[in-house]
């Protein structure tokens, strides 16, 4: 009963991609024999909910491997197999950690990037909410100044959580801002530091740039900061998710993404992908607008709640 909790809680922001995927993968294969035009079937649906068109093929690739062998012909062992298959490829690496910040560095600071719109602000109000859920203390740095609103935005969220803020003036250097803040987490003694940062300026170059700027006033402060720098994805832009990761790990160095969006996407599959292409672990997904709104991000949860039989049929 309790597992059974655990995946209804996850299902309910991966709704979409359950009823998409899911179930539909879930029809294909249930109570049927499997054969050439079931596994087509079912690398089409993978690739529709954004699992990557290289990954959909090595999956199903592994599932006809097994068909032609004659070890495998049901349905449901097919079912089977391709959710062990998807837990594999999303487990951690060894040395990796889906922990924010995991760190005995007291400020831990954490630099949260990503482009306009994706959800950075939000996010970081959803970790801050979490990290004092875990009884830490947190600072927040406003260092997206050159959005009108984005400081506000970040104000508002700090003033419902009671957690304090650093912001400097409108159009003041974001670097200066970080290092301001830096100073205070000192200061103060906070546990975490968590620094929110523009999406856009006037070309990608500029941004990376600051970034880069921001990054290096904060380690001169904090040595060995930022320890944690979560790159925020927006799930509903699919592969295009992809690319943006590509123009950031460029620049700094991505310890972990924040999948943002993803209770209005029908492809959460795009986890996958980003898995894939990165080798680096999502850590939090994002599944609503409101700072409760947030999960750690477990493989096995993830795919067993993707998969689960409907709420409808379960009650049945
Ligand atoms: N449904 C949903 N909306 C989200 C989520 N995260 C952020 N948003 C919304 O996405 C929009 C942009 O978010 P914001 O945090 O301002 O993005 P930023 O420009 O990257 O800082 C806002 O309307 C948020 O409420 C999420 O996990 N789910
Ligand atoms: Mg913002």
């Amino acid at each position: 009963m309790f597992f059974k909790a655990a995946i209804d809680a996850v299902r309910k922001g991966l709704a979409r991609t359950a009823s998409a995927l899911g179930a539909g993968v879930c029809s294909v294969l249930h109570g049927r024999r499997i054969d050439d035009a079931t596994l087509h079937e079912v690398e089409r649906l993978l690739i529709s909910a954004d699992v990557g068109v290289g990954a959909a093929r090595e999956l199903v690739a592994a599932l006809r491997t097994e068909f032609l062998a004659g070890r495998m012909d049901r349905g449901e062992d097919a079912l089977e197999h391709l959710k062990k298959s998807m837990k594999a490829r999303l487990a951690p690496k060894p040395g990796m950690t889906t922990e924010i910040a995991a760190t005995t560095s007291k400020p831990a600071v954490v630099l949260v990037v990503g482009v306009n719109g994706v959800g950075k602000t939000t996010s970081v109000a959803k970790i801050a909410h979490s990290i004092q859920a875990s009884g830490r203390t947190v600072l927040l740095a406003a260092a997206d100044t050159y959005r009108a609103g984005a400081v506000a935005q970040l104000g508002v969220w700090a003033s419902r959580l009671n957690v304090e803020i650093i912001r400097g003036v409108a159009g003041a250097d974001p670097a200066a801002v970080a290092f301001d803040a830096a100073d205070a987490a000192v200061a103060r003694g906070v546990d975490v530091l968590l620094i929110d940062t523009a999406g856009r300026l006037h070309n990608e170059e500029s941004l990376m740039r600051q970034l880069v700027k921001i990054r290096d006033v904060v380690r001169r402060r904090i040595p060995g900061a930022p320890h944690e720098t979560l790159l925020v994805l927006d799930a509903t832009s699919g592969q295009n998710a992809v690319v943006q990761a590509a123009a950031f790990r460029k620049a700094v160095d991505i310890s972990g993404i924040f999948l943002a969006k993803m209770d209005g996407t029908a492809r959460g599959g795009v986890v996958l992908a980003i898995h894939d292409a990165l080798g680096v672990p999502v850590k939090l997904i994002g599944v609503g607008e409101t700072p409760e709104d947030v999960q750690p991000f477990d493989p096995d949860k993830f795919v067993d709640a993707v998969f689960a039989p409907s709420a409808a049929t379960l009650s049945a």
